[in-house]
């Protein structure tokens, strides 16, 4: 029977929930009296009238998560802290959070060997030093198989020069980056109607575009000319990366700006050519439309299923999570009579790729 491996499965640890409930600023846990307790994680959506989503024990107890995965049929979970890391902390909290979360990772995956591994997070309001000996830290964690990040890195984003002893640090310890939006666009590309439409923009498009300028500006400002080896997981199957990148090739290539200022020179790699030996994909785009593009575009020995646990629970109740479905359904659609290309991406590249013991 083929193993499924989960690399994109959320928790939020005790002590990170204990912060979020002392908070009054987005993120945070309120108690509402008509509909109980809500994570306000997103930016504005204290604002909004859906005020956030529902939370509850499957964002921090480690039994529901081992429940989820037993009734659907996933041997081992890659957890990582969900979103908004710890963006939001001042360094000196956010250098001390992510020792203290990393340990508590590190701890719920020794009490489930085999079942659960995590991806550390780091302390990145902090300088590029002290996220640099977080780094060396986490290397020594026997259960961490690399680092998930949002898309601002320092403040500025993920093209910043200064995170370039960041990204050589991951490159040494072999700690992949699981690179995770947040932040979406800018509210006023919503509209003036988008409250209306719930969650939808914001999460259907707004993550997947910042996911993918986030990477096209660590492409187009030479991280990966410079960390030839530096490895990056995509959440979402890469945002649109996959459909874009001719389009971004081609702009590329048409920029008179850029052939002036020397930066088409031979050292400039193709985008191809990163998406084929730096670039990880998830499998969480719900069809094999999108997972046919991100096949095409890194070849399926890089794609790793995932599920996104425990965001977007069934609203009516169901024990089998649609959201879950959809993702190995696109799997099984992709690949039809081929199995062994399938359990692949169920799970066997995610246990040759991060090196797990299940
Ligand atoms: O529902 C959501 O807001 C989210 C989120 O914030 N992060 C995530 O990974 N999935 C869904």
């Amino acid at each position: 029977m083929a193993k499924i491996v989960d690399v994109h499965s959320h928790v939020y640890t005790p002590s990170y929930i204990a912060l979020l409930r002392t908070r009054k600023e987005v993120p945070f846990i309120r108690t509402f009296a008509d509909i109980g307790d809500r994570l306000i994680i997103l930016p504005g959506e204290d604002e909004s009238p859906s005020r956030g989503r529902p939370v509850g024990p499957s964002y921090w107890d480690i039994n529901e998560k081992l429940a989820f995965m037993d009734s659907h049929s996933i041997s081992t979970s890659v957890i990582s802290l969900a979103n908004p890391w710890l963006d939001f902390l001042a360094p000196a909290e956010a250098t001390e959070q992510a020792r203290l979360i990393n340990g508590e990772l590190d701890q719920l995956c020794s009490q489930h060997a085999g079942r659960l591994y995590a991806f550390a997070v780091l302390p990145l309001s902090a300088t590029a030093s002290a996220i640099e000996a977080e780094i060396q830290h986490i290397s020594s964690l026997k259960h961490m198989r690399g680092v998930i990040m949002g898309t601002t890195g320092l403040g500025s984003g993920l093209d910043d020069p200064l995170l370039d002893i960041v990204y050589a640090a991951l490159e040494k310890h072999e700690l992949p980056i699981f690179l995770h939006p947040h932040y979406g666009l800018p509210s006023a590309v919503y509209g003036p109607r988008a409250d209306k439409y719930g969650h939808v923009l914001s999460l259907a498009l707004g993550f997947p575009l910042e996911t993918t300028i986030a990477v096209t500006r660590m492409y187009l400002s030479g991280v990966f000319d410079r960390s030839k080896t530096l490895q990056v997981l995509l959440a979402h199957s890469g945002g649109t990366l996959p459909f874009l990148a001719g389009r971004i090739e081609s702009c590329l290539e048409h920029d008179g700006y850029l052939l002036k200022e020397g930066k088409l020179n031979e050292e400039k790699r193709a985008l191809w050519d990163v998406l084929r030996k730096n670039i990880y994909l998830d499998a969480v785009i719900y069809s094999e439309v999108g997972l046919q593009a991100a096949v095409a575009a890194s070849g399926a020995e890089r794609i790793m299923f995932g599920t996104d646990h425990p965001f977007f629970p069934p609203l009516r109740g169901e024990e089998e999570w649609l959201s879950a479905r959809l993702n190995r359904d696109a799997i099984k659609n992709a690949f039809g009579s081929d199995n062994t290309t399938a359990n692949n991406v169920l799970g066997d590249n995610a246990i040759r790729i991060l090196k797990l013991h299940t």
